[in-house]
Parts: structure tokens; C-alpha cells; sequence
């Protein structure tokens, strides 16, 4: 994409301007004088003639067979396909995350689009007996109406389309808003709708910042459902928008996820999963290893050999290859890590690599921190408890196995975790005892696949899951059909009695 392009609204099938008559600028975190694009800075009337498209697109859309819905999706999951390179690279310009990971995140969207598309000539319900005679019962998932979504920075492309595919093939339309950092992968995602054949109305994009717009969406009556990825602060703000009308909300927010260590680890192993962990996507991942427990025994070996591995990583732009980390997404992102980094130091942890921001040559272009280790981390610390969202890794140690379960345990959040160990009992007793809603056996805590399901419990969660099937329970509601076919009036929980 050229720089200085201007991108529009996507609004019932046409590349519209915002009444706003505002603009703003896409950077590239890596380069500031890298320009992406000029974006609509969108209103409350832009979000409210996106939902009469969505709504109107809604009466017809709902009727197309899922089979249908699905055969168009595996459209648009092909051109994902052809443009995945061209994509990834818009992606790492305007959220800077290295290439092999933006690549991944296209992937994402191009498997949850596959997935989904097979779906149509699935959304199973079920047929059971009935408890009378010359009767037929089954249930059906019918779709909700229109959808609104509320998308981060972090996962520009796989996220969205975790909302919308889910939500298309069950029969609903959408509007989303992508995250002010991240207009770019939206468009290129909207760009894939339309060149193959999602009705106009179907999917809808605004695009601007923050609070106006999500308001606008979550007021409106005719939005049914709000779907939101962010702060547990802001998905409680969502919550309670959305309690006094009933709307259905999934939320995906905040993590604190551990990696535990035992003693009979394969520490090289073990090493690979932190820092992939803890520092893949600048740390900026909800499922993101930002704590690391160690077993006493071997604590001092692995910290060591961890921390030789971070202070070699190469941090810089993310189109050069051979960058391991790229910049934080924005100057306030960056500020927020730095503060953290400045939190743990003054409350005592011990810091191991890193601890500040890269500057000189290149680096003062964008906001790059160094990759950082601090031990000696006490479960009383801020830097233990809180989401960073950053390059930070804190470490704990441990001396028995229940003790390293009684830690991984001890947070608000409950979203991904896992364990290093040989022993297949632990394995076993850690799977079933941290109450998570992802965990990993030797390997690291990022690294969700599209058809298992996404989220985490605590308030990392309200109790529903992305991806997988489960995301299909978000985008459709059961209904539960009885037949009688006996032609008398027969009385469930009476005709039936002894
Ligand atoms: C996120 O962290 O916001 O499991 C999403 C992973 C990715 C998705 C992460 N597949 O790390």
C-alpha cells in the first residue's frame, strides 16, 4: 500500500467517508515517519448507518442456506491465501510485530475462515427421543442478529476473524471496529469480503478510536450481541453497558499466564518455551508467559541460561528477518512497560536483563525496549499481579510441586499456563488442578490452534470461549423444537406418569 493513501468506511457494501469529516494517521511503531495510511475518524452517525446496513442485510442473510454462507467464506479464506504475504506485511508496518509472527496471524484468519466455512454443512443440533409416544424433538441454533465487535491491536487479522466467521456461517451480520492502532489488517480483511461476494450489509467496518464509537455500538438496541478482546478494565465497562438490555456479551481480556518448571525438565526445552513465551509479539499477547516458576534445584541454571538467550535477541524493525522482537504498538504502550520496569525495580525484584527503552540510531524512530528478565519476584509485587502487556518476564521459584500450583493459581486472571516436566503424573495433576482455560504440556503459553477453544476463566473471561465450535454457542441461540404428531393433546411430565 502506498503511503498517504486515504482508507474509508466500509458501510453496506461501499467504501464510504466518516460524516465526521475527520481523518487520522496510521504509523508504523517501528519508523514514525513510516505513514500507512489516513483512516476515517468515525462518528456516532457512522456507527448508526452501519447498523441500519447491518440490519437490513440481516432479513435476507439470515435465510441463506449455511452451506451457502460457507461456500463464500471459503472464498474469502482463499484470497486470504493469496494475499497472506502482502497482508503481513501491512501488519508488521502498523502493529510491528516480526514478519514470521504477522504471517502467522493471517494464517490464523485463513484457518478460522476454513473452519468456519465448513461449519455450514455442519452447525449441528440434535435429535433426542421424546418422553411421548408419536413425538419428535431436535434442536436447532437459529442466529441472533446483527453483531458488533470491538477488536485490539495485538492479533489485528486472526482476532476479527475469530468474531466474524463464527458469527457469519451462524447467520448474522456484523459491524466491527477495529482497534485505532490497527485499521490496516481490517481493511484488507474487508477488502477479502467484498472482491468475493459478501452481500453488502453483511460486514461492516467504522473505523476511529475508543469510547464514542464503542458507546454508539453498544447503545444502539438493534445490536444483539457486543464482542470484545481487551482490558479487564474496559471489558467491565462493556459488561455493564450491555446488563440493563440483556445484550449477549463474550469477553476476552486480560492474563497473567505462568510457565512452571520442574525439576526434571529438559531445561533446554524449557528455555525455548520462556522466551517464545515471554518475549514473541513484544510480549504484547494476552497469552503471553509473564510469570516463570522455577524448582529451586534448577533455578539458578535455567535463570542463567534464560537470560543469556534475552540479551542476545535482536529488537528492531520487524520487516528485517533477522529481528527477533519488534517495538511496543505506541509511545503510550511503551510508557505504561517502562512504568512497570520502574515499578519493579523500586518494590525490590532483581533485574536480571533489560529494564529500559533502546535508543540511538534507528531505535529513536520507534518505541523499543529491551527484552526483561527480573528474579527474585515475590507474589506480593506489582509486576507479579499485573498484566504488562510488554517485554517483561517476572521469576519465581518453588520447592514442591504443590506449591508451584498454589502459585500458578494465585491470580485474577485464568487464561493459559503450562508446565515443563517429565513425570506424566504432574502433568496429569497440573492439567486437571490449574483452573485455566488453556494449558500446555511442554511447551510454551502462546501458540491457540483455531479449532480448540480460546479464553481463559477469572476475569480473564465471562464464561464463553472463541474459536473451536464453542464459538458458535456466542453466535447462535438454541431453540428447542417439539413435534407431535399423535393428534391428541399429550402432557409433558403428566400423560407420561405411572
Ligand atoms: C492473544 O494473545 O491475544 O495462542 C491471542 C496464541 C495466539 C492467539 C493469541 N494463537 O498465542
Amino acid at each position: 500500500m502506498s503511503s498517504g493513501t486515504v482508507y474509508k468506511n466500509y458501510i453496506n457494501g461501499k467504501w464510504v467517508e466518516s460524516k465526521s469529516g475527520k481523518t487520522f494517521e496510521n504509523l508504523n511503531p517501528a519508523d514514525k515517519t513510516d505513514l500507512i495510511g489516513v483512516f476515517q475518524k468515525s462518528n456516532a452517525e457512522d456507527v448508526k448507518a452501519a447498523i441500519d446496513a447491518a440490519a437490513e442485510a440481516y432479513k435476507k442473510w439470515r435465510l441463506v442456506p449455511a452451506p451457502k454462507r460457507g461456500e463464500i467464506l471459503y472464498r474469502v479464506a482463499a484470497r486470504l491465501t493469496a494475499n497472506k504475504e502482502q497482508y503481513a506485511r501491512d501488519m508488521t508496518r502498523e502493529m510491528g510485530k516480526i514478519l514470521i509472527e504477522t504471517r502467522g496471524d493471517v494464517q490464523e484468519a485463513i484457518d478460522m475462515t476454513y473452519y468456519m466455512a465448513g461449519e455450514g454443512r455442519r452447525l449441528f443440533g440434535m435429535t433426542t427421543p421424546s418422553e411421548l409416544p408419536n413425538k419428535f424433538n431436535m434442536t436447532i441454533r437459529q442466529p441472533v442478529g446483527v453483531c458488533a465487535f470491538i477488536t485490539p491491536w495485538n492479533f489485528p487479522m486472526a482476532i476479527p476473524s475469530w468474531k466474524m466467521m463464527p458469527a457469519l456461517i451462524c447467520g448474522n451480520t456484523i459491524v466491527i471496529k477495529p482497534a485505532t492502532d490497527t485499521p490496516m489488517s481490517v481493511v484488507n480483511l474487508m477488502q477479502a469480503c467484498d472482491a468475493e461476494g459478501v452481500p453488502p450489509g453483511v460486514v461492516n467496518m467504522v473505523t476511529g478510536s475508543g469510547g464514542a464509537l464503542g458507546d454508539a455500538l453498544i447503545g444502539d438496541d438493534r445490536v444483539k450481541i457486543v464482542s470484545f478482546t481487551g482490558s479487564t478494565e474496559i471489558g467491565r465497562k462493556v459488561s455493564e453497558a450491555c446488563a440493563p438490555k440483556f445484550k449477549h456479551v463474550c469477553l476476552e481480556m486480560g492474563g497473567k499466564n505462568v510457565q512452571i518448571v520442574m525439576d526434571d525438565a529438559n531445561l533446554d526445552l524449557a528455555v525455548e518455551g520462556a522466551l517464545w513465551g515471554a518475549f514473541g509479539t513484544t510480549g504484547q499477547r494476552c497469552t503471553a508467559t509473564s510469570r516463570l516458576i522455577i524448582h529451586k534445584d534448577v533455578a539458578q541454571k535455567m535463570t542463567a541460561m534464560l537470560v543469556d538467550r534475552a540479551k542476545a535477541l535482536k529488537v528492531g524493525n520487524g520487516l528485517d528477518e533477522s529481528v527477533n522482537m519488534g517495538p511496543c504498538v505506541n509511545e503510550s504502550q511503551m510508557n505504561t512497560v517502562l512504568g512497570y520496569m520502574e515499578i519493579g525495580k523500586k518494590d525490590g525484584a532483581k533485574l536480571l536483563c533489560g529494564g529500559g527503552r533502546l535508543t540511538g540510531g534507528n531505535y529513536d524512530k520507534g518505541y523499543f525496549l529491551q527484552p526483561t528478565i527480573f528474579g527474585e519476584v515475590t507474589t506480593k509485587m506489582r509486576i507479579w499481579k499485573e498484566e504488562i502487556f510488554g517485554p517483561v518476564l517476572s521469576i519465581g521459584t518453588f520447592s514442591s510441586f504443590d506449591e508451584a500450583i498454589a502459585m500458578a493459581n494465585d491470580t485474577a486472571y485464568g487464561l493459559s499456563a503450562s508446565l515443563y516436566t517429565r513425570d506424566v503424573n504432574k502433568a496429569y495433576a497440573a492439567m486437571r488442578d490449574v483452573y485455566t482455560g488453556i494449558f500446555y504440556v511442554n511447551a510454551p503459553t502462546i501458540g491457540a490452534e483455531t479449532h480448540l477453544p480460546f479464553g481463559g476463566t477469572k476475569e480473564t473471561g465471562n464464561g464463553h470461549r472463541e474459536a473451536a465450535t464453542a464459538a458458535l454457542d456466542v453466535f447462535s441461540e438454541w431453540k428447542s423444537i417439539y413435534v407431535d404428531f399423535s393428534g391428541t393433546i399429550q402432557r409433558a411430565q403428566i400423560d407420561n406418569a405411572d
